[in-house]
This record gives structure tokens, sequence and C-alpha cells, in this order.
């Protein structure tokens, strides 16, 4: 395979999509060698038929404000690779929503939802709404305008979309309630639905207790554990709310949390009642992290700096994509940071991983690592088929064991002949042969 020239093409086909082109990269350089190794997958044609989305749906979304004026959005759903399930991925509303970043995550979710083991494809999808600010009255309006219509294009058999940054409870309930309206069907083609209504235990906090169950593996092949260990966070909301709470749990202190207004340091650790505050302040649209410190003046603030300068044992980056640059990774590497493990999807930027993999450090990928929010779906559309809700200890272990699974995966396809575990490389190559072998199997369609 000729990664190069494949790479020219494609960016030719793609000009400016640079996040989808970062991310097919990152794949392509891990799986180069089994695709040699495999004359099949070249010959049907997977690379090329892997990296491209099977349909992109594009809508207006036009809504009408609390003065009576109306907006134009833009919706998308991106269905990008069906080989082992229904389409399954989140939905993104955030101002920076475009195509380039909804194809990146349509396609680092087909390889994460293998790795998965649960029957899902990858797809994704979202708006450039911005939902900061807006009163609750205006989101529903627009969740249901948008609903509009992607039900057209979703089903429980057919494409299942969940939340994303953005994309909460509260979205997914006027999301959900419009898409029961107009189907007049109640079944599991949303995920993240609300407790009373086919939601699933553990569902909420998943992705952040899936993290953490990864990243305690990590440390384990070390002999290491969270006990007494200085954690760093970015984000303050979903993904970053779970991994605090369970990072406490273990033993751990989680020392900072960031918005896009910078990042606060807190000395006596986020725990307890600073967690729930931490969705006080999600819940109050206002996107700033800054009120943390009126709320425990203990902690500092720090404007418009990414926390990665703060010495601690271990970082996971729960906030958005390209957060951590090559500045950031050295930073972690001087203060003697041990493990970063990715809770967003492709926080750090290219040159970040290579100073982790450079340095021999333990990094894990957001594909790995966040896997557990898309488990937890997968979970909750296994008890909605069923038409039974499992105890939030049964949803947990299952979550726990998946991760297991995942770390197991990586070490079995990552291990390089000096014992070092190079994550990106097994998350990518377990992920691709089970997608590719499938493809192979189901022909040219
Ligand atoms: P949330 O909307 O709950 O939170 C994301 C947080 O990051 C918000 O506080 C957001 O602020 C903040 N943020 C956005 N841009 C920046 C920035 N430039 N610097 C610092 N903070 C920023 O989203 P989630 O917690 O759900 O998602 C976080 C990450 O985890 C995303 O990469 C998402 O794709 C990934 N993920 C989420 C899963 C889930 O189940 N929710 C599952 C797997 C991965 P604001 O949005 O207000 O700008
Ligand atoms: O990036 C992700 O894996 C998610 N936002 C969750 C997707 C899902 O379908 O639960």
């Amino acid at each position: 395979m000729n990664l190069e020239k494949i790479m020219h093409d494609f960016s030719k086909k793609h000009p400016g999509e640079v996040e989808y082109l970062q991310a097919v990269r990152e794949v392509l350089e891990s799986i180069e060698d089994v695709v040699n190794q495999n004359p099949q997958f070249e010959s049907a044609g997977i690379i090329e038929r892997i990296m491209e989305p099977d349909r992109i749906l594009t809508f207006k979304v036009p809504w009408v404000d609390d003065n009576g004026k109306v907006h134009v959005n833009l919706g998308y759903r991106v269905q990008f690779n069906n080989a082992l399930g229904p389409y399954k991925g989140g939905l993104r509303f955030h101002p920076s929503v475009n195509l380039s970043i909804l194809k990146f995550l349509g396609f680092e979710q087909i390889f994460k939802n293998s790795l998965t083991t649960l029957p899902i494809g990858g797809g994704k999808g979202g708006s450039d709404f911005d939902p900061k600010g807006k009163s609750d009255a205006e989101i529903m309006r627009f969740c249901q305008a948008f609903m509009l219509e992607l039900w057209k294009l979703i089903g429980p058999e057919i494409d299942v979309p969940a939340g994303d940054i953005g994309v909460g409870g509260k979205e997914i309930g006027y999301l959900y309630g419009m898409y029961k309206k107009l189907t007049r069907e109640h079944h599991g083609v949303l995920t993240g639905k609300g407790l009373n209504w086919g939601g699933s235990l553990i569902r909420p906090e998943a992705t952040g207790f899936g993290a953490v169950y990864f990243a305690k593996e990590m440390l384990a092949t070390k002999g290491e554990s969270f006990e007494g260990k200085k954690v760093c966070l970015s984000g303050f909301g979903n993904v970053a709310w779970g991994a605090a709470t369970k990072i406490n749990e273990f033993g751990g202190k989680v020392v900072t949390l960031s918005g896009p207004d910078g990042y606060v340091y807190d000395p006596n650790g986020v725990s307890g009642e600073k967690i729930e505050y931490m969705l006080e302040l999600r819940a109050s649209n206002q996107d700033i992290v800054k009120p943390y410190v009126y709320e425990f003046p203990d902690a500092k603030f720090h404007q418009g700096k990414h926390p990665w300068e703060t010495p601690c044992d271990v970082a996971i980056p729960c906030a958005t994509q390209n957060e951590l640059n090559k500045q950031d990774a050295l930073n972690l590497v001087k203060n003697g940071c041990l493990c970063v493990a990715e809770g967003a999807n492709m926080p750090s930027t290219p040159e970040a991983i290579e100073v982790f993999h450079e340095n021999k450090m333990l990094f894990a990928p957001g594909k790995a690592v966040n896997a557990g929010g898309v488990s937890t779906s997968g979970l909750e559309m296994s008890q909605n088929a069923m038409k039974l809700n499992w105890p939030a200890s049964e949803v947990d272990e299952k979550l726990h064991h998946i991760m297991s699974s995942i770390h197991e995966a990586c070490v079995k396809y990552g291990k390089q002949e000096d014992g070092y575990i190079d994550y990106v490389k097994g998350a990518n190559v377990a992920g691709f042969l089970k997608v590719a072998n499938s493809m192979l199997d189901l022909g040219i369609i």
C-alpha cells in the first residue's frame, strides 16, 4: 500500500478538511503493515472503501427563537460504515461543526465501535447550532426542527444516534419526543435516553468511567494505580464529570478542569460537592469554567491557558479535538507525567503523539479510551430490544469487562519488540481487522 499516494489523492478530493485528513492518516499509518501482509484487502479496495462514508445527509434546520425571529442552521448525518451493525454514533451541536469534523468523528467511530465487541457500525451527525445562552424552549424547538428531517434517515436497525458535545440528556429527550410523535413508535432509536423512558443506568457516567477503567489497566502494566496520583482533566462536561467521579473512587486527586475560557487549578482536588457543581456549571449554558473559583475560592483560574502545564501523574483530556499540542506534550513529559489517556475524540495533535511515543510514555487514543460511552449505548440498545432494564451493577460490570477486552486487544496488536505498548497501533489494527474482514465477507456493496 502506497500511503503517501493514497493520502495525496485523498487530500485532493477533500481539500481543507484537516480533521478528516488527520484522522485518516493516523489510521492508515497504523494499518500499513497489516494491509501489506494481507493483499486481499487491497484487491477488494477495502482501504478506499473504508475511508469514504457510505453517504452524507445534509439538511436545513429553520427554527424560531423566543422573540419570534427565524434562524437557519445546517444539520448533518454521516452514515460511515455499517459492516458490523447499524450506523451508531453521537450528534454534536456546536458552532464549530462542519463536515470535516463530522467525517473525522464518524471515521473514528467505525474502529471504536468495532473495538467494543458489540454489533454496531460507525456514524456521526450534528449541527452548527450553538446551545450557549439559548433558553430551554429554544433548544426544544431546535431539536424538534432537527428531528423533523433526521427521523426519515434513522431507525433502531438502521442508524442509532446519541449525544456528544452540546447534546446531553435534555436534548436527547426533545429529539426522541419528536421522533416518537412522527413515527408513533417507541423503540431504541436514540441512546442516552432518560431512565424512565428507555435509558440505561450508567450511560451518563459511562464514557468517563470507561476512560478511567482503561487508564487503570494502562497504569497496571507498569505496576501503578490511581491511588495517590494527581490527575489533570480538561473540559467540564459529561466525560470530565464521569472521569472525576471514578478517579476519586480509585483514590486519585483531580487537580484541573478546563473550558474554552481557560483552566482552573484546585490544589485540594475536585471531589464530592465540587463534582456535583460541574453539572450545575454545564447546565448554566454559559460555556465558561471560571465561576468554579467563585464557588471554591482555594482554586485558581488561568485565563486562556491549557491545563497541561500543571504537574501531574496522569492526564485525561476530555474536552475537544486538538486541544493538546506539542508544547503541552513537552510540558507533561518535563513534569514527569506517566500516562495520557484520551477521553475526548482526537484531543492530541499528531506532533503531541510523536512526543509521547518518543518518550515511551503510556499513551492511548480516544477510540480505545472513550469507547465506554458507545459501549453502554450498545447495552442500552440490547435492553431496549429485550424490553427490560438491567441494574446499575450489571451494566457497570459489562462496561468494565468491555474496557478490559479493549485494553487486551490494544496490547495484542500494539506490543512492540522492546515491550513498549503502542496503543495507537493496537487500537487501529484491532478495530480495522474486524471491519475489513466483515467487508470481505459481505462482498462489494
Ligand atoms: P460536553 O458538551 O458535555 O463537554 C465538552 C466540554 O469541553 C465542554 O465543557 C466544552 O465547552 C468544552 N470545550 C469545548 N471546546 C473547548 C476548548 N477549546 N477548550 C476547552 N474546553 C472546551 O461534551 P462531552 O463531555 O460529551 O464530550 C467531550 C469530548 O468527549 C468530545 O471530544 C466528545 O466527542 C468525546 N466523547 C463524548 C462521549 C459521550 O458519551 N458524551 C463519548 C465519547 C467521546 P462548550 O461545549 O460549552 O464549548
Ligand atoms: O464519540 C462517541 O463515542 C460518542 N459521542 C458516543 C456515541 C454513542 O453512540 O453513544
